[in-house]
């Protein structure tokens, strides 16, 4: 691809800093052990990482609160290591982007103290979204949204005078004000952050939330009150225009520095709503959650891509695809049968196959590579503020963000020195470490070595069409124009390949026939 391009087909390795690798001993994971692992990352064959956020936070919900956008937050180390953390990545042709959280600050933010303190009708409250409750005495909330992580969408303060005031949106948690993008001020700091991180050489952002930023006109009840941001493809209200202008000022601001681009996180219902909210003269990319929330299911597989494929086809987007990050179950978890992970792992290796012969940009989530499993935490380990503090009821999202395993042959494995980590890493994931998979050429680490380098340097991958072959129940086959062929085994028995040389499988072949829950890339 050329340069200004590069992001077009790119492998983006996605990095949960606090997870990744411990250099201080914190049991934490910080910017330095993402220094240490950028030969890992290189031999990995990853054209970009995406840091998950790194900025100043009271860490309410894992980074995704910044109280400090143009700084780093002391766990993760500071700017000379960031700085460091770029330049070493560049010189391995490694590109840098990372989290942008523009929909809302943390409480802890400066201006949000402003706001606090500051009247009613105040520029300080303007920059969020503050409004007088219902009812006689204000006391019940704006409308009837419902928070991401339960309960309302509002929390009431108390002004300076000690009476009951006025109530703030947060759509997240309540640590998570929502910023109010009608206010220019909001859109002028916007700027400023991304021009301090572009001139310290990043290469591009992971928009947060990025079609949430503008709400529905005079904020009215909604029909889906929860997770509202999910449900705007059917509902007029939203402002997309809004939401189109803001993406616009963010590519302004992009331009300004050739060879960069963003990705908008745009998780929402349908692909046709996807379409609504991606343009490829506003957000480069828009992350495509098809594949990370589908079935091991062929026939809903291949309709997730096709409706992935027109949404993007529509709008002349690059189309994207991830099978996992950190808000989801990993894959292996996710496709286990009752709990099988032998199954579940084959599964996942199958579709690191499918995702990584289809056309466009690629998200690995950092771990997805070792085939690791969500871990089986004890209650007392949980420690997803926002997750645990709303009442879900499942397990949360603590179980996907474990540590990595590297070394060894029990925990920490090689993550940190101390074996007292943030979340517990399972004793039996020592056949999971990267040294482990390393020398081991059926490993998943193996596997997705060969598919990243053979991603990268067949020409059979080019094209951006997709060409359905017919195949037997339970299977799917498709075509790239240059000639590459993916198949796919979601059923229970082994079927036959279609014609061609068999470059790579998921599974070694039983008896030259593709086995169940296997893959095999063909020229
Ligand atoms: O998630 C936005 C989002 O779509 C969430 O509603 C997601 O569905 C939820 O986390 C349930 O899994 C982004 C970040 O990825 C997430 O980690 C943050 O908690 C959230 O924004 C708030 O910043």
């Amino acid at each position: 691809e050329p340069a200004g391009d590069w992001w077009r087909s790119a492998v983006v390795y996605q990095v949960y800093p606090r997870s990744f690798s411990d250099m201080n001993g914190d049991g934490v994971g910080d910017l330095a052990g993402v220094i240490d692992k950028l030969g890992y990352l290189e031999l990995l064959g990853v054209d970009a990482i995406w840091l998950s956020p790194i900025m100043r936070s009271p860490m309410a919900d894992h980074g995704y609160d910044v109280s400090d956008p143009r700084d780093v937050d002391p766990l993760f180390g500071d700017l000379a290591v960031f700085d460091r953390l770029v330049r070493e990545a560049h010189d391995r042709d490694i590109r840098v982007t990372m989290d942008l959280v523009p929909n809302h600050t943390s409480d802890q933010h400066e201006w949000f103290r402003q706001a606090l303190a500051a009247a009613p009708g105040s520029a300080e409250r303007a920059r969020y979204i503050f409004r007088d409750g219902r009812g006689d005495d204000g006391s019940l909330p704006p409308n009837n949204w419902t928070s991401v992580f339960g309960g309302p969408a509002w929390r009431r303060v108390v002004e300076a005078d000690g009476t009951p005031g006025q109530w703030y949106l947060h759509l997240f948690a309540a640590a998570q004000p929502d910023l109010n993008w009608d206010n220019p001020e909001v859109l002028d700091d916007l700027r400023t952050t991304m021009r301090f991180w572009l001139d310290r050489g990043v290469d591009g952002f992971r928009i947060d939330v990025s079609h949430g930023m503008s709400k529905p006109a005079g904020l009215p009840d909604m029909e889906h009150p929860s997770e509202i941001l999910k449900h705007t493809d059917d509902d007029p209200r939203f402002n997309r225009d809004g939401v189109h202008a803001i993406h616009r000022e963010i590519r302004a601001v992009m331009d300004e520095y050739p060879g960069t681009f963003n990705v908008g996180e745009v998780w929402v219902t349908s692909n046709e709503a996807f379409a609504k909210y991606v343009r490829p003269d506003e957000l480069h990319l828009g992350f495509n959650f098809a594949l990370a929330t589908v079935d091991f299911d062929a026939d809903r597989i291949r309709d997730a891509i096709v409706s992935s494929l027109a949404a993007t086809d529509l709008v002349g987007a690059t189309p994207t695809w991830t099978l996992s990050n950190h808000d989801v179950p990993r894959e292996v978890t996710r496709y286990a049968p009752d709990g099988d992970l032998v199954i579940g792992t084959r599964r996942a290796r199958a579709m690191a196959l499918v995702e990584l012969a289809l056309p466009g940009t690629v998200f690995v989530y950092n771990g997805a590579e070792l085939g690791l499993p969500d871990a089986d935490l004890p209650d007392e380990a949980l420690v997803d503020p926002v997750w645990e503090a709303s009442g879900h009821t499942d397990r949360g999202r603590d179980g996907c963000r474990v540590p990595l395993p590297w070394e060894g042959p029990r925990p920490p494995f090689g993550f940190s020195r101390n074996p007292d980590t943030w979340l517990p890493i399972p004793a039996d994931w020592a056949p999971l470490t990267v040294e482990a998979q390393l020398e081991d050429i059926f490993s998943t680490l193996s596997l997705y070595r060969q598919a990243v380098d053979l991603r990268y340097n067949r020409s059979e991958f080019s094209g951006d069409t997709v060409e359905w072959y017919g195949a037997p129940a339970g299977c799917i086959a498709f075509r790239r124009p240059g000639g590459l062929i993916c198949a796919l085994n979601a059923s229970d028995v082994a079927v036959p390949l279609p014609p061609g040389q068999v470059l790579l499988v998921s599974t070694p072949l039983e008896g030259g026939l593709l086995p169940a829950d296997a893959a095999a890339w063909l020229v």
